[in-house]
Parts: structure tokens; C-alpha cells; sequence
């Protein structure tokens, strides 16, 4: 404490998920922030997880794009967005408004993208505008939209609480939404009466929670809930009454009752279970996320969650309902901005002549797209065709999100016009750019966001705009400009924009949307800055908490629609070829690509390197063992990842993470195995059930560095990360090299730098340290099996006086904490193994009043739990 007065707290949201908790920064005058969680927020009432207590970690300018650039030149503003508007002017002028595209994201603000949606649909001309959100939310609201009319949720976060039945499907709460898992596991824990069900083929850190996870059949949802269905109508929970505000219950029951009830792969016992208490549990919360979405069947899954509560009348009311919980921090916001190919402004609907007669006029717009655009995989289709020829990609990073990604890739790089706004250089669809331009990002931006409950929350800048980098409406409003859009884009702020939203919402509302938010018009910049977190329908008169309670839905009678489905299997087949089915998704301290994340250490400690999650009966079949590494294929790419053998996924199903890219691991992109193949009507890809290939793949050596400088590696295997004082790599090759001296030298950069090694050339082990005085600069270590060192041990002694560096674990007088699980307080699995073994921590709770483990975020107490349970067990079996 130096006296000084600090700087005040802001308020803003957090970058990262659709839980869109508070946060409270404060600018810790040497370019970053402090960060707590905001009491006051209704998201997560203080609370935040690793990802978001360590955001002030993620804002160092080493890695930021900080001035336009154009074929890998720095340049001006001018000259770039001069480049952009021509080449975008002459490609519709020769080729017509659909032979260009904007690819967008669900991390822009409303602001940022409500002008992108009225340069492309209103002023170019074409709806070739899609969003990463087509991955992700795109089942979702085509289901919602069958269902009710349009694409809303109905319920709020408070319904988690008050449920006493709690049903995730397809979600890893645990990890991906943290807080508002840490809300359900205390609600849970004040309640124990009410209950959790997981459905998920794999086992996930949420199951912790569960009283009962079906590890049902990959894809068979529909089946699942089609069983339910039928139940509701024998157990004669039926609403009758209800039904007056619903359409269709007759022919969906009949198409239930028509499917053959074995698809699920599930124990019939625990189907009945399963249905009995949902059956009889009137307030009944049904959660769902990826799982369902990501699917070839997305939206009919949506539609058999949905009718189920359309049956039983189960929705709008507290502690009940359909709730889908969005990814990203915008992904709700960029569907009430009509962020989609498909979709208009605050929810009205493209393909109706009215809704976009009513927004052409109030855009005044001169050239409204006729109807909808390209869907994400068939837009980079177009792309890959030369159809489309300038692209515009908007903070996403679809070489690597995209399915069949090396495809993906190479479309882009061969595009005759390619711009890129994203916050760094570094990323695999950034290097493709012939124009990239330098967005400010998070704690730097202003504008809202709105939540997984509708609640629609302000982010604030708080520091200044690093270098030339500029708003990302800003940039796109100059662009428009350019092209001669002037007037239309003419705003001096987001307040600005807002406002033209929040009175486009009333007009919308006027001919029966829901999305209204015209109360929030007339703010200007002061009521603005000012806007505490709202839940919309926030209506010129009034605001409503949740909806349909009293039916009231948004079709033309008014009334819901009940779906008839039928379950189908994945799309792609298993068979001699492909007899795996490949489950992705999340680890709980990375970001997607990782281009923030990975830039605080910390959140790089838990699990460092790409990997695959493989049942031990099939891991002996194919011949993997344990942390070695493995060579995937499917019909459209090949990966190489460690083998993390577990029985957490059932024989047949493997799992790995999306999170590495060309930059951290490029053997590790693993949408280079995902097929472009979609659900026919939402168009969102089957992210989670690819086919592959296992086999071992043979290196012939192993090895670990860490280094105080960059590495660069070119070795077969690489997957590289952070740490708190320079760098740390898993690497992998087949030949072995002749001098690993040389060769170590020249991953480090290091050509002069004193060097002590151990070579063993019966064993084939190698260590290799590289010093400056007694301080470690860098070490390899290398052996012909994967190599085993105290790895967070080595890391932490760079840069340091080194004792004996080659030994690869501490003295004995220096405990190893062991691979980090409590990432924001740094505490590792042996330290809590420790306290564990002493007897004196019994609970989850002793362990952090022990440890510190689990007292912060919370994160982790799913794994300090099974650390307790296998002690246990252990105990009990000896
Ligand atoms: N830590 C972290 N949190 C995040 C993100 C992140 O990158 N990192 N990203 C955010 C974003 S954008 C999103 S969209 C959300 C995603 O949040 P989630 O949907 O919870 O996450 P995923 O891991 O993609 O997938 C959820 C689960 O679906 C299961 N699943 C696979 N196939 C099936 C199936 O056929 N049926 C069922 N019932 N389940 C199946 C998987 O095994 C997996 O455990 O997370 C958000 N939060
Ligand atoms: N196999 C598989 N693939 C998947 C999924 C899966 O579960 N499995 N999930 C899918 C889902 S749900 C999602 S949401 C996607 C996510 O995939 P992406 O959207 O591709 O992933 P991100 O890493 O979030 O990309 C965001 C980019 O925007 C940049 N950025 C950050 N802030 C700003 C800003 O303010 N302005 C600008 N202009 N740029 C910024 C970041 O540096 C980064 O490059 O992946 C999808 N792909
Ligand atoms: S749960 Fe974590 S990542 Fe999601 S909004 Fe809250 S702090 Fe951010
Ligand atoms: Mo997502």
C-alpha cells in the first residue's frame, strides 16, 4: 500500500460465457486490471470462475494486432479501410451483392453487430452474413422457433435454483458454465431434496452433482425424450388444460409412440427411473447445450425437450421450463440482433415480406436482401467454389472452428479478398488475411451484451484503445461510409446505435415479436453508461419476468407448436474402416482457439496439451498405452493426440478437446476430423459425432522443454504453452536426431548459452539444460517412452538459480505440489493428496480450509471430489 488513491472499480461482463456474470475491474496502472466478481450483478452475485478471475491476466499487448495491415505491411487506417470499401464495392459491382460475405461472431457486442447486419441485409444487399453462432445456437432457435413462434427462452437463472428437478442434456455445466453450476450445486446443497439428472454419453466433472447420468447412445436424444413423452401421457401428467395454448399434441404422442424403444442404448430400468421422476416432478428445469444442439438431429432434439414441457404445461412458471444456456457472452444478444443468415433485427423473420417492408423503411434502406443467405458451411462452400469472392471474418477463428477445417483453411487462403478484424495476428485465420485490421477487445470496448436469461448487460471500456486499434462498429461504420452508406451509418457511439435498436424493437413489437426493449429508448449517453443489467421484454409500459405461462405464443393463432419427431442415429456410419465415434468439446480453463486464455499461465496449468479421452478396454484393443500418443483419422483429416485413457467415455466413443489450433499444437486441430455435415434445417454442423480411425503412433522419442524465450518447434508432435516465466512443450518425433545438442539449440534460439547435459544412449535418455550463470534459461528432456518429470516443478525454475536443473524434480526438502487442479490459488494434486492422506480433510470443504484448493472460483471442486471419493474408495479396498 503506497497511499496513493486508487482508481475506482468499473463495472462491465465478463469476455468469456453466456452466464455473462459481473465483473468489477480496476486498472492496475501497468496496462492491466485488477478483477472481481460484482456483487450487485443478478448473474452470479459475485462470483466469478478461473477463466474470469484470471482476465486481467489476459491483456498484455505482446501478442496485439495494434495497426491495420495490409499484405503484411503496417499501414494506415485510411489506406486499409479505403482498400476494404473498394474491393467490397467492385466485387458486388462485377459480381453481384451475393458474391460477398461477412462471417461474424456471437463475441461481438449488440452494437457491433447490429451495424454489420444493416451494411450487409439493408445496404448491400445480400443476407451473406452468418455467425459462429450457426455452430452453436443455430438448433436451438430453429427449434424454439417451431415451437413457440419465435426464438425465446422462457425461463431465468432463479428457475435453476427453485427446480426440483434439474435435468442437463448435452451440458457440461460444470466447465462451462461455472457459475451458474456453483448456483444449482448451492441451491442443491441448501435443498438436498431436489434433484440433478446428467444426460451425456461421457462422464463429465458435472455428473459430480448428478444423482443419476444416463450415458445414453450418441445423437439418441430424441429417442430419450419421445420415451418421456409417451410417460407424461400414461403417468397422466398431461395438462389439459394447457393444451388449449397448444397445437399439435395428438400426432406428436402418436409419432413417439411409434419409435422402437431400445434406441437409447440405455438400461430400461433407467429410463423408467428416469421418466417416473420427471414424470412426478412438477417443477421441472430441463437444461441443454451442445449436445443436443451440435447434432445432424439439433433441432428435432430441441423440439422433443420442448414438447414435453408443452405437454405437462411445465413452462414459464418458476421453477420450471425449457432452458437453453447460450455459449458465448453475445450469443443471445446476436440472435435478438438477427445475427444469422436467416433471421432480421430484433426477431423478425427474413423470409416474411412484412417484417422486412417494416424494416427496409426504418432502415431506409436501398438494397434489402430478399430473403435469407448462406448458412456458415455452405457459405465457406461458396467460398471454397470462388462463388464468393471478399470475405470479411469478425472475431471468430472459423480455420479452426469450422468442421472439415483444413478445407476450411484452404478456402480462405485461396479467396481472392480476405479481411480479418480480430485483436491479434496470431491465429490460423488471421495469417490467411490480405487486410487485417486491429479491433479493441474486452475491458478496452463499450457496448451490451445480453445472457442466457435475457438479461442484457453492459460492457465498459476500461482501459484506452492499445496502438491504432478501434471499436469493431466503428471500423464497420467507416467501411459503410466508404461505400458510400453515409448517413445510415453516421453514429458518434454505441449509445447511438443502441438507441436505433431499442426504437426498431418497439416498432417490432408492434406486429407481435417479443424481443422489445423500446422502454430502454430515450436513454441517451448518460442513461446509457449509466444502464444497471435489465431482462428484457423490457416494453414502453412494463417488463414480464418470463413467458407463456399463459400460453401467448408468437404464431399466427397464438398457440404453440407440439413437434412430431423421430429419432436418427448420427449421420455418419461406424464401420470396419471408422469404428470410433468422436465426442468433442471443452476443458474448463480454456477459451475456444485459445487466443486470450492461453495468455494467462495459470489457466494453461491445468491441462496443458491436446488429448484424447479413450476407454481402457479399447485403448488395449488398438495398442495405446497411457500418455503416449495416438494418430486419429477420419474421412477428412488426420490428428495426433495423447492418450488419456479413462473410463469416463464408453468403449466405442472417444472425446477430445477443441481448443488447439496451428499456433499451440497443430496436430491437435481437431475440426480437421469433424465432416461439414449439418442438420437440414438449422444448418448447425454435427460437431460431436465424427467417425475415426485409432492406431498408435510410433515416435521414437518423447520429450519436454520448457524455455525462458519462444520455441519453435519442428518435430512431428508439438503443443506448446505458457508459463509464468517464458514457455513449456510437449514434443514427439520419429527420427531420432543425431546431435540433440544442436538440435536443442536451435529450439531455444539459444547458440551460445552454456549447456549441461546428460546423455544415455543405452536408455536413450537425454537432458539438456541451458544456463546463464546459475539462472535456467531452457532444458530438454527427451526418452524413448513419454517422459516423466515433475513438470510444473521444471517450469517453475526458469529463470531462477537452478538446483541441479538435469534431476527434473524438486530436492527432498522442496514438496512438489503435482499437476495444478485449483488453477486461480495455483494448488496441485499432491498438495491436496496431502491433506487428504493426513486425515485431516474428510470433506471438499477441509481440503480448501486446508489448501486454499476450491475456496476462490470454485472450479475445481468437482475434481477435489473425486480426489476424496478415489481416497476413499482406496481406503475402503485396503
Ligand atoms: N471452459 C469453457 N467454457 C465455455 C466455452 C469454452 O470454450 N471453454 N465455450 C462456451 C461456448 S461458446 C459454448 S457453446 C458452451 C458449450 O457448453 P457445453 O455444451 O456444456 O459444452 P461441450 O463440451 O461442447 O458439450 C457438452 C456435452 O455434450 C455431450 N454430448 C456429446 N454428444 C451428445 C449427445 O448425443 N447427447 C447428449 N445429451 N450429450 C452429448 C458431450 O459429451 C459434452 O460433455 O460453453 C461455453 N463455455
Ligand atoms: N469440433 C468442435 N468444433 C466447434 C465446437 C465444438 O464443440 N466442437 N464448438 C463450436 C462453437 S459452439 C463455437 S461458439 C465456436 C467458437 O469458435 P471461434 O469463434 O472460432 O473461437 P474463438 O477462439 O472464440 O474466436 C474468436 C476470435 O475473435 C478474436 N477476438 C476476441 N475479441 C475480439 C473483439 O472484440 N473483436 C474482434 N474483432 N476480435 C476479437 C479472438 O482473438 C479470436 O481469434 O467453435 C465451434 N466449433
Ligand atoms: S461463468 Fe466464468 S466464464 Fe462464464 S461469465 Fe461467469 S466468470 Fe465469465
Ligand atoms: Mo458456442
Amino acid at each position: 500500500m503506497d497511499g496513493a488513491p486508487q482508481v475506482p472499480e468499473i463495472r462491465t461482463t465478463c469476455a468469456y460465457c453466456g452466464v455473462g456474470c459481473g465483473v468489477l475491474a480496476r486498472p492496475d496502472g501497468a496496462g492491466g486490471l485488477t478483477v472481481r466478481g460484482d456483487p450487485d450483478h443478478p448473474a452470479n452475485r459475485g462470483r466469478l470462475c478461473s477463466k474470469g478471475f484470471a482476465l486481467g491476466e489476459t491483456l498484455s499487448l505482446d501478442d496485439r494486432l495494434l495497426a491495420p495491415r495490409v499484405s503484411g505491411q503496417d499501414t494506415s487506417w485510411d489506406a486499409a479501410l479505403g482498400l476494404v470499401a473498394d474491393r467490397f464495392s467492385q466485387t458486388i459491382a462485377q459480381h453481384g451483392p451475393d458474391s460477398v460475405a461477412f462471417y461474424v461472431s456471437g463475441q461481438l457486442l449488440t452494437e457491433d453487430y447490429y451495424v454489420a447486419n444493416k451494411l450487409m441485409k439493408g445496404f448491400i444487399g445480400s443476407a451473406n452474413i452468418d455467425t459462429n453462432s450457426r455452430l452453436c445456437m443455430a438448433s436451438t432457435v430453429a427449434g424454439q422457433k417451431r415451437a413457440f413462434g419465435t426464438d425465446t427462452v422462457p425461463g431465468t437463472y432463479e428457475d435453476l435454483e427453485l427446480a426440483d428437478l434439474v435435468v442437463l442434456v448435452g451440458s457440461n455445466l460444470a466447465w462451462c458454465h461455472p457459475v451458474l453450476y456453483q448456483r444449482l450445486a448451492a441451491a442443491k446443497a441448501a435443498r438436498p431434496a431436489m434433484k440433478v439428472v446428467v444426460i451425456d454419453p461421457r462422464r463429465t466433472a458435472t455428473c459430480d452433482l448428478a444423482d443419476m447420468h444416463l450415458t445414453l447412445a450418441p445423437g439418441s436424444d430424441v429417442a430419450l425424450f419421445n420415451r418421456l413423452l409417451v410417460e407424461i401421457h400414461k403417468g397422466g401428467a398431461v395438462d389439459a388444460d394447457y393444451l388449449h395454448h397448444v397445437n399439435g399434441f395428438e400426432e406428436t404422442l402418436r409419432a413417439a409412440m411409434a419409435q422402437d424403444g431400445g434406441a437409447t442404448g440405455l438400461d430400461p430400468a433407467q429410463v423408467a427411473a428416469f421418466c417416473k421422476m420427471w414424470v412426478g416432478t412438477e417443477k421441472v428445469v430441463t437444461v441443454f447445450s451442445q449436445g443436443v444442439n451440435q447434432s445432424s438431429s439439433g433441432t428435432d432434439k430441441v423440439n422433443a425437450i420442448l414438447n414435453c414441457h408443452l405437454a405437462t404445461g411445465r413452462i414459464g412458471r418458476p421453477g420450471m421450463g425449457p432452458f437453453s444456456v447460450t455459449g458465448q457472452p453475445n450469443a443471445m444478444g446476436g440472435r435478438e440482433v438477427g445475427g444469422l443468415s436467416n433471421a432480421l433485427a430484433c426477431h423478425l423473420d427474413i423470409e416474411d415480406a412484412g417484417h422486412r417492408d417494416l424494416v427496409r423503411s426504418f432502415w431506409q434502406a436501398p438494397t434489402m436482401a430478399n430473403g435469407a443467405g448462406l448458412k456458415a458451411v455452405d457459405m465457406f462452400e461458396r467460398v471454397r467454389t470462388r462463388q464468393i469472392k471478399a470475405l470479411w471474418i469478425v472475431c471468430t477463428n472459423p480455420a479452426v472452428s469450422m468442421p472439415d477445417a483444413d478445407v476450411v483453411r484452404d478456402a480462405i487462403a485461396a479467396c481472392d479478398f480476405v479481411v480479418v478484424s480480430d485483436v491479434t495476428a496470431n491465429t490460423d485465420t488471421a495469417r490467411l488475411a490480405h487486410v487485417l485490421l486491429p479491433a479493441t477487445g474486452w475491458g478496452e470496448k463499450d457496448g451490451t451484451v445480453t445472457n442466457s436469461d435475457r438479461t442484457i448487460s453492459r460492457q465498459r471500456a476500461v482501459l484506452p484503445a492499445p496502438g491504432a486499434a478501434r471499436a469493431d462498429w466503428a471500423i464497420i461504420c467507416d467501411v459503410a461510409r466508404r461505400m458510400g452508406f453515409g448517413s445510415a451509418f453516421d453514429y458518434a457511439s454505441p449509445a447511438e446505435i443502441f438507441e436505433e435498436y431499442a426504437t426498431l424493437s418497439g416498432a417490432a413489437a408492434a406486429v407481435g415479436r417479443d424481443f422489445d426493449i423500446s422502454g430502454l429508448t430515450g436513454l441517451g449517453q448518460a442513461g446509457y453508461d449509466a444502464l444497471p443489467p435489465t431482462r428484457w421484454p423490457v416494453a414502453a409500459h412494463g417488463q414480464a419476468e418470463r413467458f407463456f405461462a399463459e400460453g401467448q405464443f408468437f404464431t399466427s393463432d397464438g398457440r404453440a407448436r407440439m413437434v412430431p419427431v423421430t429419432a436418427r442415429a448420427p449421420a455418419a456410419r461406424t464401420g470396419p474402416r471408422y469404428p470410433f465415434r468422436l465426442n468433442t468439446g471443452r476443458i474448463r480453463d480454456q477459451w475456444h482457439t485459445m487466443t486470450r486464455t492461453a495468455k494467462a499461465p495459470r489457466l494453461n496449468q491445468h491441462l496443458g496439451e491436446p488429448f484424447l479421452e479413450i476407454h481402457p478396454d479399447d485403448a488395449t484393443a488398438v495398442g495405446v498405452a497411457p500418455a503416449t500418443l495416438v494418430r486419429v483419422t477420419s474421412p477428412t483429416g488426420s490428428c495426433i493426440l495423447r492418450a488419456l485413457v479413462t473410463d469416463r467415455v464408453q468403449p466405442g466413443q472417444v472425446f477430445a478437446p477443441m481448443h488447439w489450433t496451428a499456433e499451440t499444437a497443430p496436430t491437435g486441430r481437431i475440426d480437421a476430423l469433424v465432416p461439414g455435415i449439418v442438420d437440414p434445417l438449422s444448418g448447425q454442423p454435427e460437431s460431436k459425432a465424427a467417425v475415426v480411425a485409432l492406431e498408435p503412433y510410433d515416435a521414437g522419442w518423447f520429450g519436454f522443454a520448457v524455455s525462458t524465450g519462444a520455441m519453435s518447434p519442428v518435430c512431428a508432435y508439438w503443443a506448446r504453452s505458457r508459463v509464468e516465466a517464458g514457455w513449456r512443450a510437449e514434443l514427439a518425433g520419429q527420427e531420432i536426431p543425431q546431435d540433440w545438442e544442436a538440435e536443442a539449440r536451435r529450439l531455444f534460439a539459444m547458440p551460445d548459452a552454456h549447456c549441461q547435459s546428460i546423455h544415455d544412449p543405452a536408455s536413450g535418455t537425454v537432458r539438456i539444460a541451458f544456463l546463464d550463470g546459475d539462472r535456467l534459461l531452457a532444458a530438454l528432456f527427451v526418452g524413448r517412452a513419454p517422459v516423466a518429470l515433475s513438470r510444473d516443478h521444471l517450469a517453475s525454475q526458469l529463470g531462477q538459480i537452478a538446483v541441479a536443473p538435469l534431476s527434473g524434480r524438486p530436492s527432498a526438502d522442496m514438496p512438489d505440489p503435482g499437476a495444478v487442479v485449483c488453477a486461480c490459488l495455483n494448488v496441485g494434486v499432491n498438495t491436496i493428496g496431502a491433506a487428504i492422506a493426513s486425515g485431516q480433510a474428510t470433506t471438499v470443504t477441509q481440503v480448501g480450509e486446508c489448501t486454499g484448493a476450491g475456496t476462490n472460483c470454485g472450479s475445481c471442486r468437482p475434481e477435489i471430489a473425486v480426489l476424496l471419493a478415489k481416497a476413499q474408495r482406496l481406503e475402503a479396498a485396503e
